[in-house]
């Protein structure tokens, strides 16, 4: 044989051998999803990096896998209920026992705990000894939002990152810090410190979401699957994360006169110029436009939601499908979400269409029109009947999963005594005959119908009722560019202990700076300035940095 011949079929033996080598290292990615949140989320999001992805069908799969990720939502107790009817428990446990990969996210984390004061007298896996906590602080409580990583260990989980970075959490109950020390790899801060990953062996979780923390987060779970990856310590150690205000870019989307489906944005809610009505662009591109320059979530509003059918909109499933593929920011979808009967007779719930929305890869989902009519029902009673929309919504898929869409407008009176028993404040902004006081009236049907309940009252029931977020529109600010209506947004925002978005009226970066340091708000939401190109997303941070205002900054990897 020619030694060109012997080096050949070297050659060929080498290229076998690698080829072997990775279809041996691609190990199938095991996914437990006990029917509860945005799995698909997870599943894009490890497509995203190039992995393979098997949804658990039965406990066969958990005792047979070889990697393991759980990403829990919604609450403790029903998660613990639905693993064990479904007899996911005991092989979870045994699995996890046998030391072999598991990423357990947020509650998925918390089922490693021994119990959780979120469900008394459940028991978790116990794999860790302790309790886990409810948030004890005066700030909002679910903590939602990005927030930093003070790193206690070195792991490989957050190799070649800064340590700098901020990732997204969206939760009401905490690991304490106190607890397991010595397996604390991160503490994050939210009023005092908590625990924001840990690890033992092979065994890690993480309080934060990775696959909704963008390309930082993408990072995360690339490493956690890489297990020849040495521990390493991020350069940067931080004392004393901050959670950052986020901006929300926000797309109206409706079918246009030619049945397209277009983003759209109104002035006071009129989306028609001309008897047209207006197309800013396609939903799901203008939604990666945002999420590449820095969106720190993407809200989707059905605004004809109220007189269709969202489980029959399947273009609005379709959106929500395809930005989910490649957005790896948490995603709020709104419009239409309310029991419905069709015209064959069939009755869907409400829970039934957010279930479709989630599934879809909704993080979470907006009710509008809903929300209004069950507070109202609410205020006649002074009951809560346990199978309002929001109470069962919140209840399966947490409250952090519900947001409360207020359309609210404002009503002039001489006095407060004229406000009906209406939540009544004192505006700066005079009326047009010279009015001091004024109430914000709710409204249904985009804009359309007018309710007899005002905002403040509306949100404080809806968040007795379960609610986990509050996205507070203005009509009379809505496409106008004046900027947020502080007095409407101080008002709600004092009334609530939940986090509350600002909405409308944003014209330039300086209005994001006002309303962040005029009011609480942890969440400012724009359109129109994002859509018409007039201010980016990017120009908004840049000058709440340079203002001291604490915001994510865009991902550089
Ligand atoms: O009532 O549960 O079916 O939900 C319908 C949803 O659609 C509600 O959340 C309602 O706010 C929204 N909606 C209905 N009609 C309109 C409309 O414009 N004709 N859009 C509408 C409301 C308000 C904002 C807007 C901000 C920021 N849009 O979300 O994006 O005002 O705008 P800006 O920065 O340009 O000022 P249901």
């Amino acid at each position: 044989m020619s030694l060109t011949q012997i080096l050949a079929k070297k050659t060929v033996f080498v290229q076998a051998q690698n080829i072997l080598k990775t279809v041996r290292l691609k190990v199938m990615i095991t996914l437990l999803d006990y029917g509860a949140g945005n799995v698909r989320s997870v599943t894009n999001a490890l497509e995203y990096i190039g992995e393979n992805v098997k949804v658990v069908k039965n406990s066969e799969d958990i005792i047979s896998a070889e990697k393991l990720i759980f990403p829990g939502v919604g609450n403790f107790g029903s998660m613990i209920r639905i693993l064990q009817q479904q007899n996911y428990l005991a092989p979870l446990k045994s699995y996890i026992q046998s030391d072999r990969p598991f990423l357990g996210i947020c509650l998925g984390l918390h089922v490693l705990f021994e119990t959780s004061e979120e469900s008394q007298n459940v028991s978790g896996l116990g794999i860790f000894p302790g309790t886990v906590k409810r948030f004890d602080t005066a700030l909002s409580v679910p903590h939602i939002g990005w927030n930093g990583i003070n790193i206690k260990k070195p792991s490989r989980l957050f190799a070649g990152l800064s340590g700098k970075e901020k990732f997204y959490f969206v939760h009401s109950y905490h690991v304490a810090a106190s607890e397991n020390e010595q397996e604390v790899l991160t503490t994050s801060n939210y009023g005092y410190e908590f625990v924001s990953s840990i690890q033992k062996g092979n065994i890690i979780g993480t309080q934060f979401h990775p696959e909704k923390s963008a390309r930082y987060g993408l990072a995360v779970l690339k490493n956690f699957l890489d297990m020849t990856l040495e521990k390493q310590m991020p350069i940067t150690i931080s004392t004393d994360t901050k959670l950052a205000k986020r901006i929300i870019a926000c797309l109206d989307v409706r079918s246009n006169d030619h049945a397209d489906l277009v983003v759209t944005k109104g002035d006071r809610y009129d989306v028609r110029e001309n008897g047209n009505v207006r197309n800013l662009g396609k939903p799901v591109e203008l939604a990666r436009r945002y999420y590449d320059e820095g969106a720190d979530e993407i809200t989707f509003l059905n605004i004809t939601g109220f007189r269709d059918f969202p489980l029959e909109d399947l273009p609005m499933m379709e959106v929500l499908k395809q930005t989910s593929l490649n957005v790896f920011v948490p995603l709020t979808i709104g419009g239409g979400i309310r029991k419905y009967t069709d015209k064959n007779g069939c009755t869907y719930s409400a829970t039934e269409m957010a279930a479709a929305y989630f599934r879809s890869g909704a993080d979470k989902i907006s009710i509008g029109s809903e929300a209004v009519q069950i507070a109202e029902n609410y205020l006649k009673t002074g009951k809560a009947t346990g199978n309002s929309a929001i109470e069962t919504i919140s209840d399966i898929y947490g409250k952090q999963a519900v947001v409360i869409s207020v359309d609210p407008c404002r009503i002039y009176v001489q006095s407060p005594d004229e406000g009906n028993g209406h939540s009544v404040i004192e505006t700066n902004i005079p009326g047009p005959n010279g009015e001091k006081y004024c109430w914000y009236q709710c409204t249904i049907n985009g804009g359309r119908k007018k309710r007899d309940i005002d905002a403040i009252t509306l949100c404080r029931i809806c968040e007795k009722l379960g609610a986990g977020e509050i996205l507070l529109n203005c009509i009379d600010r809505d496409g106008t560019n004046d900027g947020f209506d502080i007095e409407l947004i101080s008002a709600v925002k004092s009334a609530v202990s939940i986090p509350v978005i600002a909405s409308s009226g944003a014209g330039c970066a300086e209005h994001f700076h006002e309303v962040f340091t005029k009011t609480d708000v942890e969440s400012a939401l724009a359109a129109g300035i994002f859509h018409r190109n007039e201010v980016s997303i990017a120009t908004v941070k840049t000058y709440l940095e340079e203002k001291k205002v604490e915001i994510r900054h865009t991902d550089t990897i």
